[in-house]
């Protein structure tokens, strides 16, 4: 039996704040998992460190299931992000090692491939229409098949989405205190129309057009916006109202088929329980590092699947490449495989991670190395010291506090 020897938290900041946990068996075997959470990165650091790492010596490392409800329900104070990301970081972790002493790939382990590859979108924005549309054009060169549209709101300075300079990579996290940023909804309703319409007559609909609303709406506006793109064929708009009221998404539905997408604040099965078996969504953006992990990410997609639930998972850059390369086995491997987001990294990130992943065509694969295929540079995670960063809070123009 390989048991657990040791379990360590590196919070490291190559370009942005990751927090990685590695395990080492006592055959000398390692994992990594991830345990970012945008914004409270010391909070997963801590509750593992202080918390989960003592518990997980001497235990069996290939009882991962086990491990996994060890883990949430030993804990009594059960779901919440910061728990369920420090249990995905150790359940990846434990996933990695599986693969590395099977000597297969993740996706292997998990059944083998049902696809050639994985289909991921790319984030386009720009502070003006033109620039919007010379963005879509870079992805849609590089072989990109969907592509995430987000402009500027004319008139409102700070908005969510303007990704700062070139590169791939939005990276929201800033300061050290939350900026504000600024919100009109009236004045986004009135506009999104017109920019998806300008996407649409320059590039056609050969391609999947995404919006990500960002918990903005009410049900009704988000009905409202719903209608006003269905012309534009998007193949969903994402968390058009704040993700805890499920009870909205009757209501959505009801007045639109634009497709819905929603779930990357979910961390577990019962944040979306209801929205998959009442056919209220379209997509489930539930993530591999926020949704305690690969063991209970397959259980959410397997129940989505005689629903007609698709996966979508989340792949912000604040999720390191541990957790974006676990969730491309995933995806490689279920059948009700969705979209996956792929934002990208910040440049800086290749010195502490080394990944196997490729991108061709549109398409994406993890590799066939064992395990997850993520080499981790502890030496040069250590160079890298951690740096307080949160995400904006949003104001209304009257300085009322809206959803960010
Ligand atoms: C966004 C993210 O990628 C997305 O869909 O919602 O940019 C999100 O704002 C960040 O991951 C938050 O840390
Ligand atoms: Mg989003």
């Amino acid at each position: 039996m390989a048991t657990i020897t040791d379990a360590t938290v590196h919070v490291t900041c190559p370009g942005r704040n990751y927090v990685t946990l590695k395990i080492t068996t006592s055959d000398g075997v390692t994992g990594i998992g991830d345990a970012t959470l945008n914004g409270r990165e010391l909070a997963v650091a801590s509750y593992l460190r202080d918390h989960v790492c003592p518990l997980l010596i001497g235990r069996d490392a290939h009882r991962i299931e086990d491990t996994w409800q060890y883990l949430y329900k030993g804990a009594y104070w059960r779901r919440g992000p910061v728990t369920m990301t420090a249990i995905a970081a150790v359940d990846v972790a434990l996933w990695d090692i599986k693969g590395k002493v099977a000597g297969l790939p993740l996706y292997q382990l998990l059944g083998g491939a049902a696809r050639d590859g994985v289909t991921v979108y790319g984030h386009a924005s720009g502070d003006t229409v033109p620039e919007l549309l010379q963005d879509v054009q870079r992805f849609l060169d590089r072989g990109f098949r969907a592509v995430r549209a987000q402009a500027a709101v004319p008139g409102l300075e700070r908005v969510y989405g303007q990704r700062k300079g070139g590169g791939d990579t939005y990276e929201p996290a800033d300061g050290s205190l939350p900026s504000v940023e600024d919100w009109d909804t009236g004045a986004y309703l009135d506009f999104v129309p017109s920019y998806m319409a300008a996407v649409r007559e320059k590039f056609g609909y050969g391609f999947q057009l995404l919006h990500d609303v960002h918990h903005r709406l009410t049900p009704i506006e988000a009905a409202r916006l719903g209608k006003s793109l269905e012309p534009y064929r998007m193949f969903w708009i994402e968390d058009a109202t704040p993700a805890e009221d499920q009870e909205a998404f009757d209501l959505i539905r009801r007045h639109t088929t634009t497709p819905l997408a929603v779930g990357e604040i979910f961390n577990s099965v019962f944040d979306c329980q209801h929205l998959i078996t009442r056919r209220l969504i379209d997509y489930v953006r539930a993530s591999v590092s926020h949704a305690g992990g690969v063991t209970q990410l397959r259980k959410i997609f397997a129940l989505a699947e005689p629903y007609g639930v698709r996966s979508g998972s989340h792949g912000a850059g604040d999720l390191s490449p541990v957790s974006f390369a676990a969730a491309l086995h995933l995806d490689l491997s279920i059948p009700n495989f969705g979209m996956q987001e792929y934002m990208a990294h910040l440049p800086g990130y290749e010195e502490v991670f080394r990944t196997s992943w490729t991108f061709e065509d549109g398409l994406m694969h993890p590799g066939d190395a064992p395990g997850i295929g993520v080499e981790f540079d502890e030496d040069a995670a250590a160079r890298y010291p951690y740096s307080p960063k949160y995400l904006p809070v949003n104001r209304l123009r009257d300085g009322s506090v809206h959803d960010w």
